[in-house]
């Protein structure tokens, strides 16, 4: 059977900086077990003529869908099922509103959260071998009735995996790489879980051993990004991972997301002697009533301050992410969060404007209150404006208050990057 796998382009354009590394996994599990005919196609980089001539050579066509890509990957479906191929969608859409996906006519299949094992198995059954109805964590049609069978297992041990398949989308890897070295969150924040512990369940990291030899393979001499929600949870980890580095002389510049409860002077000096040249915490806001209110955030402005101080001792550029739009928040806590962001040294810091993506707290709160102005996805945009009208302000206060970062911003210098509501310290 040959698969072809597509990363769609979202309706409005978005930085990319590496491919889809879901889709390089599943294709490199899936060429370990010996299915070896799998192309794929990122519309993000390449042409529709493209997409066209692999689609023709295709049996199965496998999406990547986010709910920013929901309608750009039913485009790609009705295509794909007009000329008569098999259809699965996975990713974060598709693994949290599995029936909505399945509505539409031109989908055969959804995989919910990680695809490697339930994806092997379905395509097994599609080709004569194994039952559809006892595959773990799929959803299908039955008699044009949905069926979806929940996630009860998944990959216990990272390193069982084989390390993704990069040539899979043609990508340049020869500056900057993306990795992944662990899976999940422990953290339940309101404006992300559980959509994420429906994705990927429960935390688990790689052993270091399995992480060091992919950099040895791919990661040597380029700036290397990990992907993952945060790599400093566990601390032996990330010490042992750094010293690793150091050991073994790998060359390479490197940036994570980090928690600021898990980060202090030590591990960031530690981390910066490895090659890390850039940590990102989410702060969110500036007023602790929202973090430890609305947000479920489990972070303390004070160990915030202290960490950012560390971090211009141990050298290394803190790069802070911000939200604004959150259901409760007053003037005061919108202020504070542009005074915080402004008035510490961070290296550079992001917003963006709260949103209720499907699957979250923040979505079930929005929904319940009837705060929702349209629940058509494709309107969703968290660096442009809100889709909320709470009892506190409404879309346009929060597009007034995106104006007025921008100014503050520009009035101390800093670099403005309005696209993706960024900014970037002059004094760095
Ligand atoms: C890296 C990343 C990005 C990169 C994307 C790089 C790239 N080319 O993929 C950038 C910075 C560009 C980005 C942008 C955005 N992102 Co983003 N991103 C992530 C992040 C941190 C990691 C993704 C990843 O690689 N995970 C690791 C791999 C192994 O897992 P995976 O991708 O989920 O793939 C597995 C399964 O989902 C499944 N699977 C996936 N696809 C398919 C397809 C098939 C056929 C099958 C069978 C299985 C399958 O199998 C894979 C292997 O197990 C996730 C959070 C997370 N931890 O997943 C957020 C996340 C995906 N992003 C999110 C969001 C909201 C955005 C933005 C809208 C943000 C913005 N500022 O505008 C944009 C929109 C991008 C878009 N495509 O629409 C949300 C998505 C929520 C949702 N419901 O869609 C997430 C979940 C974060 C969160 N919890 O809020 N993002
Ligand atoms: S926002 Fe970060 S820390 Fe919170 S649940 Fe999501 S990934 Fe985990």
């Amino acid at each position: 059977m040959k698969i072809l796998l597509v990363n769609p382009k979202p309706v409005e354009a978005y930085t990319v900086y590496g491919p889809s590394l879901g889709l390089c996994y599943i294709s490199a599990y899936l060429k370990q077990r010996g299915i070896s005919t799998i192309e794929g196609i990122d519309l993000n980089i390449d042409s529709n003529e493209d997409f066209d001539a692999a689609l023709n050579k295709a049996d199965l066509v496998g999406v990547y869908c986010s709910t920013k890509a929901l309608k750009p990957s039913l485009e790609i479906a009705e295509i794909a099922k007009k000329r008569g191929k098999v259809v699965v969608l996975g990713g974060p859409h598709p693994s949290v509103m599995p029936e909505e996906v399945l509505e539409s006519p031109y989908v055969d299949y959804v995989i919910l959260s990680e695809g490697e094992e339930s994806f092997f198995e379905l395509i097994n059954a599609i080709n004569g071998s194994g039952f559809i109805a006892t595959i773990d964590g799929i959803g299908y049609k039955d008699n044009g009735l949905i069926k979806i069978n929940p996630r009860t297992s998944y990959v216990k041990n990272l390193d069982s995996i084989p390390f993704p398949d990069r040539d899979l989308f043609k990508f340049d890897y020869s500056k900057t790489v993306t990795f992944c070295a662990t899976r999940g969150c422990p953290y339940k924040c309101a404006n992300c879980q559980p959509a994420l512990s429906l994705q990927t369940c429960a935390f688990r990291m790689r052993s270091v051993d399995n992480v060091i030899a992919e950099l040895k393979e791919v990661g040597q001499g380029k700036i290397v990004h990990f992907i993952d929600n945060d790599l400093t949870v566990n601390r032996k980890w990330i010490k042992h991972f750094c010293e690793r580095i150091v050991s073994e002389g790998i060359k390479m510049e490197w940036g994570c997301q980090g928690r600021v409860n898990t980060l202090d002077r030590d591990l960031l000096s530690l981390m910066r002697h490895a090659g890390c040249s850039s940590v990102s915490v989410g702060i969110e806001s500036g007023s602790q009533r929202l973090l430890d209110g609305f947000l479920k955030k489990q972070m303390n402005l004070k160990k915030a301050e202290s960490v950012i101080s560390d971090a211009v001792a141990a050298k290394m550029p803190l790069h802070g992410w911000f939200i604004i739009g959150i259901p409760s928040e007053t003037r005061e806590d919108i202020e504070s969060t542009i005074q915080f962001a402004l008035s510490h040294d961070f290296a550079s810091v992001g917003f963006s404007i709260g949103t209720p993506w499907p699957g979250t707290m923040f979505y079930k709160l929005c929904k319940e209150n009837s705060w929702l102005l349209s629940d058509d996805w494709d309107k969703y945009n968290e660096k442009r404006y809100s889709m909320l009208k709470t009892p506190h302000w409404g879309p346009d206060d929060i597009s007034d208050y995106k104006n007025i970062i921008v100014n503050s911003f520009r009035k101390k210098d800093w670099a403005i990057n309005e696209n993706d509501f960024m900014f970037g310290n002059p004094y760095w």
